[in-house]
């Protein structure tokens, strides 16, 4: 029978790191706390992955508690990285510490719960039949701690031992004289697999994907880290605003910038130091440039070949199939000198694929292999299993299965809407397991510790996310994987390991520190995107906690800690030096077929252009490209990285032509210039190597404002004829009073006040309603080129860029505009830094090769 006596303020499953905090804060609180914990100690992860060779990735220092000092100073770390039996006894110390365990129920597994509508209490019920209510239900179960099922034929046929890595006998595991198979090469499998063949009679592995792993380097504490004690505050809050949540050097610059003697001495160093969370950050461009990351695989996989001396074995066990920290890249100690031993072997089971286990072993379509005992590293049905084993029903009776079917949608990976009082500790959706887990743990716990003293202040009994706000942070989050290079592999990160598991990628991948920004705004804005209820009735506080894209913030977040004054506070001169500074640090853009520098003749003498040919065969179509700048800065190279793109991406001839800048020679000399340098490209065209007549124009900010113009004067002039005009979000109004100069004034690189200052040195007030200067007051627009514009929804001249489409199309001519939510007036030249922007980049190129005739586009 059940009883019913029960009730706390929160509950919390699960006694790990996670769980252990929660009790600890919810206590100072002074809320009443009861944790279930299947096993019979605490520790979670540390309790049940006990293989041989169970030791964290990530080094002891950091992954520690830093929630009191106290505790920080008294525990000391024997290595570098601690092993399994020293990280348990770390968390039964915290345990006895701060005497947490008299508010743990052990052996007892949650196997349900339900929202009371009516009483705004969640009841849960555990394996031991047992009811007990609370006001705050909390998941810290972990992300790696449901076993993915044994999805392998004929297990329960075979009649040796079984064992799994993540459950591992307590009293350990005598394979001495054994003949011992191991499925899985996994942190798991790779930790464990050097120990196991020391003691057996042999091993063999089958391996499914060959894995990236780099050597440990265990042993002492390492010297720079020995004195952290000392300075641990602020240690901890350097880790607190870093990627990973490990301190350590982030590369600014990018990996295809650098030359290759300097690349491979840097990941000579990486690869010697043994810190994963390291790896990918070396440079700014590995985890988003399949050829970036290239070199840091390459480099990698010839150091792991170096280590076997079977060239056969080693063509199995060098990794070939993803991008390097796509997948979580493991630390070994003799991983790939364990296969040098002549009673060790690994099966390439994609070639020979595993059939069935037998009752003596594995039978694979080639062989039969004999086996005392079978280990089994196979993972976990990681992040989202651990919460979908409990039944859990919300409002509506709706359940978490149901809600998450397609994957799991939620608010800042902690809440989930439909589930009041609800919260995830590193749930799907928060850095969790691509950063140091107790870090993340902790920050977690405090976020939701702060967001419960506020309810209790603002006398409010629940909780919950809105649709709007678990939708954004849900496509927020699918933008930044698509960012970035994970969604390549096929891994536990993306679902990809289990059988019928949706598709998306779990955590989020922008770091702990952009991930800290965003909770801290949400609960700095009166917790935004949270609808509360309480004895007041509903407040709704809706919203979206970041309206740009992924990249577009991480950039606008770097300048402001970059601090630069703006740029209207300079002089042109250390303008134009501070614009080529920042170019400078630009990622390069990709190769082209040829690009050659020359000159042409100007309005008013000689300019320079270069020119970026396509890597197929010509003749090309011409795109002549203005760059921008405001008529002040850049000139025929400085959107170089653009123009590569461009020209591939269009398969035509860009050149980008200089124009005389402001203030030296103000208005009309860059519109000048830019209808001089259309007469030249059409008249020279075929000594450029394009097709006579197959000429269009693009440019960018200023540059659009002179594409826009040259069109103009073009139709005015009777030629040249020009195919089509692409405007990135072009200046043609000087005159512009419109929302977007007002809503998107400032904060989004391009201010309204810069834009005043570019005016200023450009044209006078009563030149600037001269269509030469602004296109858009022109009074004749008829017959001008088929035209695409660019606007940007966060950018100051998205409604003048807007309103020339506009009248362009009612002008009669084949006008369209798109405006790309989330971007800002930068984005769409930075190739490489602002990705989202790629698909508005391919939008241009397919404008331009759809204006070109037949012949170019063939
Ligand atoms: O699990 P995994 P894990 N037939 O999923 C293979 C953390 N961790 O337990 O790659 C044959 O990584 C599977 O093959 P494939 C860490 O975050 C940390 O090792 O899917 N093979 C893979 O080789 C880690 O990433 C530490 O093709 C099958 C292996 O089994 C995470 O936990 C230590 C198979 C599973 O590797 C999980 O690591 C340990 C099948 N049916 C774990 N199914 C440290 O801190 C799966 N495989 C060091």
């Amino acid at each position: 029978m059940k009883s019913h006596t029960k009730s706390f303020d929160v509950i919390v499953v699960g006694a790990g790191f996670a769980g252990l905090y929660l009790i600890h804060k919810m206590r100072e609180l002074g809320l009443s706390v009861r944790a279930f914990e299947k096993g019979d100690d605490v520790g979670g992860t540390w309790y049940w992955n006990r293989y041989p060779g169970a030791r964290c990735d990530i080094e002891s220092v950091d992954y520690s508690f830093s929630f009191d000092p106290e505790l920080e100073q008294e525990w000391e770390w024997s290595e570098k990285y601690a092993t399994q039996p020293e990280i348990l006894s770390y968390a039964q110390h915290v345990a006895d510490r701060f005497d947490l365990r008299r508010d743990i129920s052990f052996e007892t597994a949650v196997e349900g719960a339900v929202w009371d509508e009516e009483t705004s209490r969640w009841s849960v019920t555990t394996a031991k039949d047992e009811t007990v209510t609370c006001r705050f239900f909390i998941m810290a179960s972990g992300c790696l701690s449901q076993p993915k099922d044994l999805d392998i034929k004929g297990v329960e046929t075979f009649t040796g031992d079984i064992y799994r890595t993540h459950s591992w006998p307590h009293d350990g595991v005598d394979f001495s004289s054994q003949r011992v198979g191991i499925i899985g090469t996994g942190s798991s499998g790779i930790q464990s697999i050097p120990l196991i063949a020391e003691h057996a009679d042999s091993t063999v592995v089958f391996q499914r994907t060959a894995n990236y792993a780099i050597p440990a380097g265990n042993g002492p504490i390492p010297e720079e880290k020995q004195d952290v004690k000392s300075r641990y505050r602020e240690y901890r809050e350097e880790a607190r605003w870093t990627k990973g949540g490990v301190p350590g050097p982030v590369g600014m610059d990018f990996a295809l910038a650098v030359p290759e003697e300097e690349r491979q001495e840097r990941y000579e160093k990486l690869w010697n130091k043994g810190i994963i969370s390291h790896l990918s950050l070396e440079f700014a461009d590995l985890m988003i440039n399949e050829e970036a990351n290239e070199t840091l695989s390459s480099f990698a996989r010839e150091k792991i070949r170096s280590k076997i001396e079977d060239p056969k074995l080693a063509e199995i066990l060098v990794p070939t199939e993803f991008p390097i920290c796509t997948k979580r890249p493991c630390l070994d100690t003799n991983y790939f000198e364990t296969f040098n031993k002549p009673n060790v072997d690994v099966v390439d089971i994609k070639a020979d694929p595993i059939v069935t286990i037998t009752p003596t072993g594995i039978a694979t379509r080639d062989k039969e292999f004999e086996f005392d005992s079978i280990v089994f590293a196979t993972g976990f049905d990681a992040m989202t299993g651990a919460l979908l084993v409990i039944d859990i029903t919300g409002r509506g009776d709706q359940s978490l299965k149901e809600k998450w079917e397609h994957g799991p949608l939620n608010y800042l990976g902690l809440t989930v809407e439909g589930f009041p009082n609800f919260f995830t500790i590193t749930g799907p959706g928060s850095p969790s397991v691509l950063s140091n887990m107790i870090l993340s743990i902790e920050q977690h716990v405090e976020w939701i510790a702060d967001c419960l003293t506020y309810m209790d202040k603002n006398n409010l009994e629940t909780l919950e996310p809105t649709k709007t706000a678990e939708l954004g942070w849900v496509e927020y989050g699918t933008a930044t994987s698509d960012m970035t290079l994970y969604p390549l592999a096929k891994s536990w990160y993306m679902g990809a390991n289990v059988p019928g598991k949706p598709r998306v990628c779990l955590p989020y991948c922008g770091g702990v520190d952009a991930y800290r920004r965003v909770c801290n705004d949400v609960a700095a804005q009166g917790y935004l995107g949270f609808k509360f209820g309480g004895p007041d009735g509903e407040q709704m506080n809706d919203g979206l906690v970041r309206r740009q894209q992924p990249d577009v913030v991480a950039l606008l977040e770097l300048m402001e800690t970059m601090q630069l004054p703006p740029f209207e506070s300079m002089s042109p001169a250390e303008a134009r030096a501070t614009s080529e500074a920042i170019n400078a640090g630009n990622p390069p853009g990709p190769e082209v077929g040829e690009l050659v520098d020359g000159k042409y003749q100007g309005a008013d003498g000689e300019l320079d252009y270069r020119l970026y040919r396509p890597k197929t065969t010509g003749p090309h179509p011409v795109t002549l490209y203005f760059h921008g700048g405001g008529w002040v800065l850049g000139d025929h190279a400085s959107d170089d990285a653009f123009c590569r793109d461009l020209c591939n991406n269009s398969n035509s001839i860009v050149i980008s032509a200089n124009y005389r800048h402001a203030p030296e020679d103000r208005f009309p000399a860059a519109a000048d210039d830019g209808f001089a340098a259309v007469q030249w490209a059409a008249e020279n065209v075929e000594s450029l190597g394009g097709i006579p007549g197959e000429l269009a124009v693009c440019g960018w900010s200023a540059g659009g404002n002179i594409a826009a113009v040259v069109c103009q004067l073009a139709r005015d002039a009777g030629g040249p004829a020009i195919k089509s005009q692409v405007l990135i979000t072009p200046v043609v109004d000087g005159t512009d009073t419109s929302p977007s100069m007002q809503e998107n004034a400032e904060g989004f690189v391009l201010t309204r006040a810069l834009m005043d200052w570019f005016w200023d040195h450009y044209a006078d007030e009563a030149e600037r309603s001269d269509p030469k200067a602004s296109p858009l007051l022109a009074d004749n627009l008829a017959n001008l080129p088929p035209a695409l514009i660019i606007t940007a929804e966060f950018d100051p001249l998205r409604d003048q860029g807007n309103a020339y489409a506009k009248a362009l199309f009612d002008a009669g001519n084949d006008a369209r505009c798109i405006n790309y939510e989330g971007q800002i007036h930068t984005s769409f030249a930075a190739v490489g830094a602002i990705p989202t922007a790629n698909a508005a980049r391919a939008e241009i190129a397919a404008a331009l090769k759809a204006g070109f005739g037949a012949l170019a586009a063939a």
